[in-house]
């Protein structure tokens, strides 16, 4: 068996090799040349824990390959970004293209999956792009045509996580056509060890939607909490923890924001699919959108009681706890936004997981990387933007007599 994957990213990249270590032929293909020649190569372009032995076993065993050019496959596997537009909506050129590279190698009865992130409707235009430039293909095999099937496989993997998620996770298998689906779910067997549901299309590029914009919601639901809390005078750590006592409640942490690049997108393409109708989808995001604003304005009413040269800690720049990641991370938004706005006191950033600043805080002449430890001993004003472990064990001691700004409950929870 033969399959090709489109997009080598952090998603394409690991099915394509954990496929090919279960014995199938993989071509994976990318727009990028430097990709391409890592992988023939035996190496990864990005860090993901236990990928680089997965690629290396497979290029070394003949059952990896990589190219800039779509080749012939029984199955295509199409992972390419769908980036969110200024309007809101999903980019679905990058689809398109892939589409389109797949159209000339087709014979007939060879299964496409899209994999990407994509709003209902996606899957459709896919097989539509195909079906117009080959008229003689058809999704039911119509007299005078040869069938194709498509079918819709979101994955759920979590950074950090994937090689060991990509076999154990449950996994959601749409068809276009009930056909489809079933020859979606037999490719995914032979690695996927969790659940394999079958749906159509539409359902599935819609669970996948859901699940993050479920957690969206009960992050905004935290995060209306904690400012409702501060104006009443009451400590929201206590609220919720309290409240988390009853058996059918389970509220989520109040942070700084939603960051990363899923959660803070995919309710938009809800939004954007049904926006008279997706009304507490859409204030969630808007209530996870304004969060750092108003620590923002928090941590400048904290300043109006401190001297004018006191110096700020800002504790933790990743987008969530223990990881590197600074991807629409919104503590780099505080921390800038402060940079900027307060030239004249010395922002003290601490991150454990990074060696050099981000690009926008780097080339400011008030900003400096710091140890837990010195970015505290330098600072009268203290933020925790990220709960990393190594702030939670920041001492009581080290804090004394410093205004505390904890905006995960992490040190004085
Ligand atoms: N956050 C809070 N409070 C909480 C939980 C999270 O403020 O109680 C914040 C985090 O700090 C972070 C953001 O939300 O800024 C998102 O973090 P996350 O851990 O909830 O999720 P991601 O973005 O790392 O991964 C999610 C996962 N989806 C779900 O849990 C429903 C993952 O399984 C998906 O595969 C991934 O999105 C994706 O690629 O879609």
């Amino acid at each position: 068996e033969s399959v090709a994957v489109i997009g080598l990213g952090y998603i394409g990249l690991p099915t394509a090799a954990v496929l090919a270590t279960n014995g199938i032929n993989v071509v994976g293909v990318d727009v990028n040349l430097a990709t391409v020649d890592a992988v023939n190569r035996g190496e990864v372009p990005f860090v993901e824990p236990d990928l680089a032995v997965h690629v290396a076993g497979a290029v070394s065993q003949g059952h990896l390959k990589a190219t800039t050019d779509t080749p012939a496959a029984q199955a295509y596997i199409v992972a390419v970004p769908t980036p969110f537009q200024s309007d809101r909506s999903a980019d679905l050129s990058y689809i398109e293209a892939a589409a389109r590279g797949i159209a000339p190698q087709l014979q007939g009865g060879e299964l496409v999956i899209l994999e990407s992130t994509s709003p209902p409707g996606a899957t459709r235009r896919m097989a539509d792009v195909i079906l117009e430039l080959r008229p003689d293909l058809s999704l039911d095999g119509a007299p005078g045509t040869q069938a194709v099937h498509f079918a819709h496989c979101p994955e759920r993997v979590l950074p950090g996580r994937v090689m060991i998620e990509l076999v154990t996770n449950d996994r959601i298998v749409g068809g276009l056509t009930p056909e489809a689906a079933r020859m979606a779910k037999d490719l995914y067997s032979v690695f996927c060890q969790g659940e394999i549901l079958v749906t159509d299309d539409k359902t599935a590029e819609m669970a996948k939607l859901v699940e993050n914009s479920y957690r969206d919601v009960n992050i905004a639901f935290a995060n209306e909490l904690s400012i409702i809390s501060e104006k009443i005078g009451i400590d929201v750590w206590e609220l919720i923890r309290l409240a988390n006592h009853h058996p059918r409640v389970n509220i989520l942490q109040p942070g700084p924001g939603v960051g990363g690049h899923c959660i803070a997108v995919d309710p938009w393409f809800i939004v954007a699919a049904a926006p008279d109708e997706a009304r507490l989808i859409r204030t969630a995001r808007e209530v996870n959108d304004a969060k750092p604003e108003w620590i923002f304005q928090q941590i400048l009413s904290a300043l109006a009681g401190v001297a004018d040269d006191a110096e700020i800690a800002v504790l933790g720049l990743a987008f969530k706890a223990n990881i590197d990641d600074l991807r629409e991370s919104p503590a780099v938004g505080i921390a800038n936004h402060l940079a900027e706005a307060l030239q004249n006191r010395k922002i003290n950033v601490a991150e454990p997981h990074i060696q050099k600043l981000p690009r926008q805080l780097a080339g400011r002449s008030n900003v400096e990387l710091l140890s837990i430890e010195e970015s505290i001993d330098r600072s009268e004003v203290v933020v925790v933007l990220v709960d990393h472990d190594d702030v939670k064990n920041v001492s009581s001691d080290s804090l004394a007599g410093k205004t505390v700004i904890d905006t995960r409950g992490a040190i004085l929870a």
